[in-house]
């Protein structure tokens, strides 16, 4: 612990002394994730204003040997924010800057900042920001590029990769990484595309360059019944293709809603449950109603639906898919298994699902990015330890042509699969970009990249 002290020591003389928090109560708050199911102990928490503060935080601490867990938000779901054996954690949350850059089309941002500021600073200029999720209050932009978070729109706007245009990152002797402007244009290697998705392994992203888009003009949001998830997928992967300006294809099931109507006191506003429900949402310069009854015209197995087109109404549909996360969480710890499956699979990914959690006597909540194929299956009523059954559930996912790794990304959670996963050659070049950035193992180790 000494070399600790001394650390924390010389950050507070290089850094500021309210920069570095040694205190166990406040240090408690950093050192669980956002279910309560990872949780460990971190050495210090340093909480860095700007890029040089970060800069010679990490410096120092890589000159000492030390650790370094980043973290944003806390919203991560993968267990590769919290500490696990007394590392730094370095948090985001005071690099909060929202820099104008005189376009309308873009914005330069500190990691720290929130995916709502954002949005926020999107609607005042007339814009807005492609990618949505229901942690957007918690949620940062830094760790959103981190995890190459996906969200809610992912079937019109991509993963955040898709909407940013130059990052800055800091590497772990201190060195900064400048490419906020024309990130490729220059023939170097796009470290827009390395670090997105990188979990805070190769290097800790101070600012980020993002894409805005134009505001929708008309919006529609549709909550649709069916008799089947077989049907519910169908009409997901038909709507994918048939409709240019989908917006959103989120399936959940009558669990998720039974959850929501318990915690939140919300539900569809139908008589009787079906055993699917879709929330689809189209946008365009025209109003989408027709071209989207159109498309659900000859749908089958279509029961009830509510159709919204004032904000206040679409509001309360969305609130009913975005409250499911919670609402598992207050039954207790759940498990989070977050897959990849191909669309058509997913009946018999839910069927098995079904079946493995019944036999331990658990409960599952599917639900998620159906048009993606990115879904998210949830147990609840398990021991927080208990794992017997997260293997055969990957498992499953990988029988049925999926995959165990999909939208929250590795963390610890997966990096035993991610080892399964890669090929020798793969595995090879991962392990040689690590060491390029990261020669020490110094940064999040044991997250997304494995060791041997
Ligand atoms: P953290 O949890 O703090 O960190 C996540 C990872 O990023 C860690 O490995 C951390 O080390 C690293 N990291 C954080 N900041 C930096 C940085 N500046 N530089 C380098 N590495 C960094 N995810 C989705 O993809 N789609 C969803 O729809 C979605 N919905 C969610 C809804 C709820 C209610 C919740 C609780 C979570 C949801 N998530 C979703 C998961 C989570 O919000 C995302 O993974 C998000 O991107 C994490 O952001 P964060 O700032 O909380 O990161
Ligand atoms: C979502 O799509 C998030 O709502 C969270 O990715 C998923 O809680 C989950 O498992
Ligand atoms: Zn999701």
């Amino acid at each position: 612990m000494s070399h600790l002290s001394t650390l924390a020591t010389r950050i507070r003389d290089e850094v500021g002394h309210d920069r570095v928090v040694d205190d166990r109560e406040i240090m408690a708050s950093y050192e669980t994730d956002w279910t309560g199911r990872y949780r460990g102990q971190a050495g210090l928490v340093l909480r860095p204003m700007s890029t040089e503060d970060l800069a010679a935080a990490m410096a120092a601490s890589t000159s000492a040997g030390v650790p370094i867990v980043a973290q944003g938000g806390n919203t991560g779901l993968v267990g590769g924010g919290v500490p696990r054996d007394c590392e730094i954690v370095v948090s985001t949350l005071e690099l909060d800057g929202i820099e104008a850059t005189g376009s309308r089309t873009e914005v330069v941002v500190s990691a720290g900042v929130t995916l709502s500021a954002v949005q926020q600073h999107a609607r005042e200029i007339g814009m807005r920001f492609g990618i949505d999720l229901a942690a957007r209050d918690s949620a940062t932009i830094g760790g959103m590029i981190a995890t190459n978070a996906g969200g809610v729109h992912v079937v019109r706007w991509g993963r955040m990769r898709t909407q940013i245009l130059g990052v800055e990152v800091v590497l772990h002797d201190g060195q900064v990484l400048d490419r906020l402007n024309s990130p490729s244009s220059r023939g170097l290697t796009d470290l827009v595309d390395l670090i997105a998705g990188s979990e805070g392994t190769l290097g800790i992203i101070s600012r980020a360059r993002l894409r805005l888009i134009p505001q929708e003009q008309h919006k529609v949001v549709v909550l649709l019944t069916f008799d089947t998830l077989e049907n519910a997928a169908k009409a997901a992967s038909y709507l994918r293709a048939d409709l240019p300006e989908l917006g959103a294809v989120e399936y959940f099931g009558p669990k998720a809603v039974d959850l929501v109507g318990q915690h939140r006191g919300l539900r569809p506003p139908f008589e009787h449950g079906e055993d699917a429900y879709l929330l689809v949402e189209v946008s365009g310069s025209e109003d989408p109603s027709p071209a989207l009854l159109s498309a659900l015209e000859d749908m089958p197995g279509i029961g009830d639906s509510a159709v919204a087109v004032e904000p206040g109404r679409q509001r309360a549909l969305w609130e009913l898919r975005e409250s499911i996360t919670e609402a598992i969480n207050a039954t207790g710890v759940p498990q989070k298994h977050d897959v990849w499956l191909p669309p058509a699979q997913v009946p018999e990914f839910a069927r098995s699902l079904t079946r493995i959690t019944a036999e331990v006597g658990a409960e599952s909540v599917l639900f998620g990015h159906i048009a993606e194929g990115s879904l998210h299956a949830n147990v609840i009523g398990l021991e927080p330890g208990d794992r017997s059954i997260e293997d055969d559930i990957y498992q499953l996912a990988l029988d049925l042509g999926g995959s165990p790794i999909s939208e929250h990304g590795v963390g610890t959670a997966k990096v035993h699969w991610q080892r399964q996963m890669l090929s020798p050659l793969e595995f090879n070049v991962m392990q040689s970009m690590k060491r390029e950035f990261d020669p020490s193992g110094l940064l999040n180790p044991g997250v997304l990249v494995p060791s041997s």
